[in-house]
């Protein structure tokens, strides 16, 4: 195994931990805990037994010590109404037998209480399933582990930061270039405006009926989805009023100890994803103290027989289970494979190896596997480690697995190998049997189902045009030319998905069928949520080649959400784009302030805004510094800037 070289990014070095393949060290302390934990509860039980006995024995046998002020002294009990026994052991006589008979009366009304708290607690423990109960151990066992390690950690020195290039600036000289950058700027103005007005702290907008909405992937919490999402777009738009403020509403308000059920790769693109990038880019602490609460949260879902983890998390309780659609409770590529980023990130912070540890154990378990035709299958079992049904995909389900291999490597500052391999093995599998042309010369990624290549791409596929141009430079025998020209295709034909609707907007998925080419045929299948993925390849392939063409169709694309899903309380998605009277979906998508507005701001900058040698974006477009870093060193210690 290669592992990620990371320094910190001072270039100022620190002893080196050790960074090899995942070994299980702690598993004797573990055993230990764990024997440690069942005693505590066999005693916790014992003293529960001996206050239920205490209270339920005859009067004339009971004692009771207690704190007289200057030392314990043992009394006898006192028989109201019949007058003190001496049990021979002190005896107390006139008013302080009144002051001790009514401090013996407070301490059996405590006894009582305690008991039936106790016998309380017992019943609720009862009513939870077995599940629950062995996550909640292991929680705690995990606590104390983290906690014993970050004791540890403790005495590293701190690890400054170097000055994050190009947070600032890309002020286009070029006017017309300028009043675009600025439109776009407006547009995340009036959806940041109206989110700010009608659904603050909620996770999403509905701007029709201007209040909050959330949807399952967030559960039951409000923890304001949107203004962690949109942190880091206000913040290299200059929007800094506005920053502060969600800033101040993260401060107060951002909880994360609440009895809900949340997606873990939701969670950690959007959530872990923006607060560290906020945390890059302005500096401020407490955005890395909410990331890093956040991910112990998150950390009771890889607790599985195989350490995949599971795709929800309850984030009081630490259980975790599957969606039930996902062939037969499996978990899914494109979730558990797209946490790597984060993951090492939060360990490079906190000097905790622990996230590392997670997402390289997921790495090694991917890499002993067989891959049927050399492709990766979407379902995997958390339980059995088996592969769940033969379907691939590079749009939902497979997608930002794939993305994150090669980031993984930039990340790395091209030292993590190891990543590179599995991502140009992965991307030659789906270059022989998933990409086609068309009859009408358009290329396409199909899904692979059970040995049958189905001829549809999702608009989710359309990232990978960029993931293309991104990955040629240091691809296999020099194909660099080859994956640049791939990533141009693909944004061509996405561009068609567009161009071929009534409103230029693209569908969510489209086809390549006899006659039918880049156009949706089922009504379930024309909508458009605001997604990015098409916008975030023009952006990749401008960088890299500074062809006007996609800056072009960049501004199609806004112009067209500026004139289809922008409404009165801020933009929402649309049901049908073959229409040309479109009927509106209610929802502004947390996603279009984080990642469609951000790819068209970036689009009409100039390159000198975050660039791509010292930038990685997570795939919720949140961008995260290169670690500039060599050898086998991952740094663990608070940044300090
Ligand atoms: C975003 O949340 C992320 O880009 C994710 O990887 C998949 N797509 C949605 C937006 O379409």
């Amino acid at each position: 195994m290669t592992a990620p070289a990371l320094l910190p990014l001072s270039g100022r070095r620190i002893p080196p931990l050790n960074l090899g393949p995942p070994s299980f060290p702690h598993h004797r302390a573990t055993l230990r805990l764990s024997e440690k934990f069942i005693l505590l509860l066999i005693l916790s039980a014992f003293i529960t037994l001996c206050f239920g006995a205490f209270f339920f024995l005859p009067d004339s046998s009971k004692h009771k010590r207690f704190d007289l002020g200057l030392e314990d002294v043992l009394i006898p009990h006192v028989d109201s109404g019949k007058g003190a026994k001496n049990s021979g052991v002190f005896l107390i006589h006139g008013p302080d037998e009144h002051r001790h008979r009514e401090e013996e009366e407070r301490l059996r009304n405590k006894i009582r209480a305690d008991h039936e708290k106790a016998l309380e607690e017992a019943k609720e423990k009862l009513k939870k399933s077995k599940e629950e109960i062995q996550a909640e151990i292991q929680t705690e066992k995990n606590k104390v582990v983290r906690e014993k390690k970050m004791k540890e950690n403790k005495s590293l020195p701190p690890v400054p930061l170097a000055n994050l290039v190009g947070i600032s600036g890309g002020d286009p000289e070029d006017n017309n270039v300028k009043k675009k950058r600025e439109k776009i700027k407006e547009m995340m103005k009036h959806a940041w405006d109206n989110y700010r007005a009608y659904g603050w702290g909620h996770n999403e907008l509905r701007p029709i009926a201007r209040k909050g909405h959330s949807t399952n992937i967030f559960g039951s919490s409000q923890m304001g989805a949107t203004i962690v999402d949109a942190l880091d777009t206000l913040y290299i738009m200059g929007l800094h009023d506005e920053f502060r403020d969600g800033q101040n509403w993260i401060e107060n308000n951002l909880d994360f100890s609440v009895n809900s059920e949340v997606s873990v790769f939701e969670v950690n693109i959007r959530f872990i994803g923006g607060l560290l990038s906020a945390y890059y880019l302005s500096g401020e602490e407490i955005f890395k103290t909410k990331a890093v609460q956040l991910a112990e949260k998150l950390l009771p879902a890889f607790n599985t027989p195989t350490g995949i983890p599971w795709a929800m998390v309850n984030l009081k309780s630490g259980v975790g289970r599957n969606w039930g659609w996902a062939s037969a409770g499996s978990s899914i590529l494109a979730e558990f494979g797209t946490l790597h980023m984060e993951f090492v990130h939060l360990s490079y912070l906190t000097g905790n190896l622990v996230y590392y540890n997670k997402v390289m154990h997921i790495r090694k378990l991917l890499q002993k596997m067989d891959r049927p035709n050399g492709l990766y299958p979407n379902y995997l079992n958390p339980r059995t480690g088996r592969w769940g049904q033969y379907h691939t995909s590079v749009g939902g389900l497979g997608d930002s697995f794939y993305e994150y291999l090669l980031k993984a490597w930039l990340m790395s500052d091209k030292t993590d190998h190891e990543a590179r391999k599995m991502y140009d093995d992965a991307i030659e599998a789906i270059e022989k049997h998933l990409i086609k042309k068309s009859r009408g010369g358009l290329v396409f990624i199909g899904e692979w189902k059970n040995g049958h290549l189905e001829k549809k791409m999702g608009h989710l596929a359309c990232f990978a045009g960029g993931m293309f141009a991104l990955g040629a430079d240091g691809s296999r025998k020099d194909k660099a030319g080859h994956y640049l020209e791939l990533g141009a295709e693909i944004a061509r034909t996405c561009h068609e998905s567009y161009d071929r609707t009534a409103l230029k907007l693209g569908p969510e998925s489209f086809k390549f069928d006899g006659a039918v080419e880049a156009v949706a045929v089922r009504q379930a299948e024309k909508y458009y949520i605001l997604r990015p993925e098409v916008i975030e390849t023009y952006w990749y392939l401008w960088r890299f080649t500074h062809d006007p063409r996609y800056r072009q169709w960049g501004w199609e694309a806004a112009l067209a959400i500026e004139k289809h899903c922008r409404v009165r309380g801020g933009f929402s998605g649309i049901k049908d784009v073959y229409s040309s009277t479109p009927t509106h979906d209610d929802v502004q998508q947390s996603f279009f302030l984080a990642e469609t507005l951000k790819y068209l701001y970036l689009l009409f900058s100039n390159d000198d805004l975050l660039p791509l040698d010292h930038w990685v974006f997570n795939t919720e477009a949140h961008p995260l510094p290169v670690l500039h870093l060599a050898n086998t060193t991952l740094s663990g210690n608070p940044a300090v800037r």
